[in-house]
């Protein structure tokens, strides 16, 4: 008998959904409606033995508890803040994510949205596009990278990354983490003092409570009328409340965000400024790492119903 999971999103291509089928009983939620979800979770939730489920999605509170026989929870993303763990750990649920696989991408997307946001990109497409270069409309400044300091906040896997990319620029790295990382000297002692120290500042540490609104008004004002932010992270992890006002009161310069608060919500007063980039969370959103994720989440289910080691387990 093939061990019965639940599956949840709708990130899944037809090639993983064919071999999820090829392996689990699977039940795939987003396809149904609010009531037949219930109806499902109360009839099959009790034989349900896996989840996998995306970074965003995470499992809830709720849905745990319907899912009493639940031995794994595979995430499909390196984060894993949408996973309640003191509730797996508790039930001794084990969890996996998708870790480097993504790391290249991720880190792209970084890279592309910082000079997309200095260089004013999608501005200048929408004044091509729309005939202002014909009417010789005068072009909004830019701002040069070459001489300016990069702070890194969560200098992991993916902040490096981006520092690696961010180097031929001409840009100094500084980066801050509450742990000691690699290049001491680069560590700034807080993060305010990496906010003051830098010229921009790129979040690249995972979500959580540990990280909740890091990115307060004090750290957007001292990064001051001439910095820039990128968020390639998680939306929790900035004050977007704070980043809103900032940005309307011109004491922050620009800002690039690829994740939000409350996805797919994004604050309307974010659309009214050409010097903010906005992209719907799609870090790992290429061919390549999406299908790497499938496969090692796939990959991860399988190991553990095989009874051999765990490829990417989390350890909390
Ligand atoms: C994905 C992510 O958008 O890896 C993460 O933590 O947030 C992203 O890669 C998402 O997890 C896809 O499932």
């Amino acid at each position: 008998m093939k061990p019965e999971i639940l599956v949840l999103g709708t990130l899944w291509t037809p090639e993983t959904r064919a071999q999820l089928c090829e392996l689990f009983d699977c039940h795939f939620l987003a396809q149904l409606q609010e009531g037949e979800r219930a109806d499902l979770l109360a009839s099959a939730g009790p034989r349900i033995r896996g989840v996998l489920t995306t970074g965003v999605i995470g499992i809830d509170g709720t849905t745990l508890v319907a899912l009493p026989a639940l031995e794994i929870v595979a995430v499909h993303g390196v984060g894993v803040d949408a996973v309640p763990r003191e509730l797996v750990a508790a039930r001794g649920v084990r969890v996996t994510n998708t870790p480097d696989v993504l790391t290249e991408d991720v880190a792209d997307l970084a890279v592309g949205l910082l000079l997309a946001c200095v260089r004013r990109l999608p501005m200048l497409d929408r004044y091509v596009r729309s005939g202002q270069w014909e009417a010789r409309v005068p072009l909004a400044h830019a701002r040069s990278l070459r001489g300016k300091v990069a702070g890194i906040v969560g200098f992991g896997r993916i902040g490096q990354a981006v520092a690696q990319r961010l180097t031929p620029f001409g840009l100094e790295i500084r980066y801050f983490q509450r742990s000691e990382g690699p290049e001491p000297q680069r560590r700034s002692s807080s993060l305010l003092a990496l906010a003051r120290e830098s010229d921009m500042l790129i979040v690249c540490t995972p979500g959580g409570a540990a990280t909740q609104r890091l990115i307060d008004a004090e750290v957007l004002d001292t990064l001051g009328p001439e910095g820039t932010l990128v968020n390639i992270a998680r939306g929790s992890v900035v004050d977007e409340a704070a980043l809103v006002a900032a940005l309307a009161s011109g004491r922050l310069g620009a800002a690039a965000l690829d994740v939000f608060e409350n996805e797919p919500q994004v604050p309307q007063a974010l659309f009214e400024h050409d010097n903010v980039v906005l992209t719907p969370h799609v870090g790992s959103n290429t061919v390549e790492s999406r299908r790497a994720m499938a496969g090692l989440a796939v990959a991860n289910l399988v190991a553990h119903f095989r009874g051999e080691p765990l490829p990417t387990p989390v350890v909390f």
